[in-house]
């Protein structure tokens, strides 16, 4: 006799995700800020901790945080993953991370309200520190879990407010003790908001994601010399601002001549000192993020960029230091896998089309160790890293039913 179909608690994934979001709420119309190993994230685990337990979930936390909860399966061997993140940058919407994670419980729920063991066990992680804001690299749970970055080495990690993370995370309470990476799973798959305006644009449902494009972070320091903003003539100047400027007018230009869907790039923080009106800047410190889905392309970014630094150093008497923070390649997911949400979404009707993801995410870094995936929803006006973020109601749970038909199709095949 055939299992009962299995369907989805939708209103209490609706209700769990604006309960999350409520959790580290700035103020009102300001959006939400729970940023690794701070005590609104601590807040935020808390709460997923005791709806895993509420599902008499298998609940465990790692040397690095991440947090997993699994759903045993009537065989042994490696389960399905599902994951992501519910960390947030400042000022953050509310589906970013957290609707794959509550999407993943939401599968959970599925089989135990239908009184089911699902064929292998079914865990759902929340990965340590996926933005990178405070601490970089972004995707570091996920990262140190597939082996791409010493444990101790992440641990001891500086973040922008000079808090080493080992001391933060045991501050909230979350250095576990399970080894990271000791749970490999047979499958990975990440449900997650777009992010971008190209399913909306379309007017397309569900995003098939094949390819995650690479990501370079720098951290660039100019020295210049402070002098008086009235006396000191423009050819006697080393201007540290103006040397911030051009940089990142050199890389807006550079880009603005590439075809749409290359290179992007990014100057998202700048800060100056003395950081006074009438004092020319001695000092300017500000980030580069360049994207690309072509590894070729976006080295070659990167030295175009290196060049122009050099010159610029020259031409005004600056000194230029770069610090590389976070260097990916472009990742490629699981082609079976991709098929099967394709299928999954033809088979309910909804709209869909294959699409690389802009963002980083956990699943670029499972990828390095399992079949991985991930499915996006629209996102209106393309919007995210914002208060603003949204995606209609039924988006969201047409988007987790699809997650729900992959799993039970990963789970059917040996
Ligand atoms: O930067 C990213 O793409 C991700 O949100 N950490
Ligand atoms: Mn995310
Ligand atoms: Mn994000």
């Amino acid at each position: 006799m055939p299992a009962p179909l299995l369907s989805l608690d939708a209103p209490l994934l609706l209700q769990q995700i604006d309960a999350l979001g409520r959790i580290g709420q700035d103020a009102p119309e300001s959006g939400r800020t729970r940023i690794a190993l701070t005590d609104a994230d601590r807040a935020g685990r808390d709460q997923l901790v005791k709806w895993m337990r509420a599902l008499d979930l298998d609940v465990q936390v790692d040397r690095i945080g991440n947090l997993f909860g699994t759903l045993p399966g009537r065989a042994d061997g490696p389960p399905l993953m599902i994951g992501s993140h519910i960390d947030t940058v400042r000022h953050a919407g509310a589906l970013d991370g957290c609707y794959g994670v509550l999407a993943g419980l939401a599968v959970q729920r599925a089989y135990r309200q239908a009184g089911q063991m699902p064929q292998r066990g079914i865990v759902v992680a929340a990965f340590t520190n996926e933005e990178g804001v405070r601490f970089q690299p972004d995707m570091m749970g996920s990262l140190v879990h597939a082996g791409g970055l010493a444990l101790q080495q992440a641990l001891d990690t500086v973040g922008t407010d000079g808090v080493r993370l080992g001391d933060a995370l045991a501050q909230i309470g979350y250095a576990g003790t399970l080894e990271p990476g000791t749970i490999r799973p047979q499958a990975y798959l990440e449900l997650h908001i777009e992010q971008g305006p190209v399913l909306e644009a379309e007017g397309t449902l569900i995003g098939v994601v094949e390819d995650l494009q690479g990501i370079s972070w720098q951290k660039v320091s100019v020295q210049g010399v402070a002098n008086h903003a009235g006396t000191t003539p423009t050819r006697l100047r080393h201007d540290a601002a103006y040397a911030a400027a051009a940089c990142i007018c050199f890389l807006r230009e550079q880009v603005a001549a590439a075809p749409p869907g290359t290179t992007l790039a990014t100057t998202g923080s700048l800060r100056l000192e003395p950081d006074l009106v009438n004092v020319i800047a001695r000092q300017a410190t500000f980030t580069v993020d360049l994207r690309d889905p072509d590894a070729q392309r976006l080295q070659a970014a990167e030295q175009r960029f290196a060049g122009f630094l050099e010159a610029l150093a020259l031409r005004e008497g600056v000194q230029i230091r770069t610090e590389q923070l976070v260097r990916f390649d472009p990742v490629v997911f699981d082609a079976t896998l991709a098929s099967r949400i394709e299928a999954a979404a033809a088979r309910r009707g909804l709209s869909h089309r294959r699409m690389t993801s802009g963002a980083g995410h956990d699943a670029q870094m499972i990828a390095r160790i399992a079949p991985a995936a991930m499915i996006f929803v629209p996102s209106r006006g393309g919007i995210s890293h914002n208060p603003r973020e949204h995606t209609d109601e039924t988006q969201l749970i047409q988007g987790a039913e699809v997650l729900l038909d992959v799993v039970q199709a990963c789970l059917a095949t040996p």
